[in-house]
């Protein structure tokens, strides 16, 4: 093959394709409460911010940390959530969480919801991502 068409398809597909996984990804059953938490490992093959959580069921899906205060646990908003190239992105619980809001659906229903990411690369392009969680 001609050199530098092989170094052309090399540049462009490492362009396309970055690879995002997703793991564990869970839901608190909310039982027809309006909120509820989340919990999910993401790991990318580049440096990503989270721009937005999206779902059909809330309004506000917001990322919190939660550390220990003078002895009291305290939620605070993550506001750029940034996701570093090959280390686990964790949240899990009794630590960093998805925090769902306002929401309009009993999810005792469901076995199943989706949920969308939004990333941002470090040149500016968006990745956009279905999430299947469990309700559990
Ligand atoms: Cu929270």
């Amino acid at each position: 093959m001609n050199k530098f068409l092989l170094i052309l398809i090399l540049i462009i597909t490492s362009n396309v394709y970055s690879e995002v996984k997703f793991n564990n990804a869970v839901i608190k059953n909310n039982f027809g409460k309006k909120v509820t938490a989340g919990f999910i490992e993401i790991l990318a093959d580049e440096d990503l911010a989270i721009k937005k959580i999206q779902s059909a069921f809330s309004p506000k899906i917001e990322i919190h940390s939660m550390e220990m205060e003078n002895d009291v646990m305290k939620m605070r908003k993550i506001d750029s959530p940034k996701i570093s190239k090959n280390k686990p992105f964790i949240l899990k619980k009794g630590g960093n969480h998805l925090m769902i809001y306002d929401i309009t659906q009993n999810l005792d229903e469901q076995k199943k919801v989706m949920l969308n990411f939004v990333f941002i690369k470090n040149d500016g392009t968006e990745i956009s991502s279905d999430v299947e969680f469990l309700v559990q």
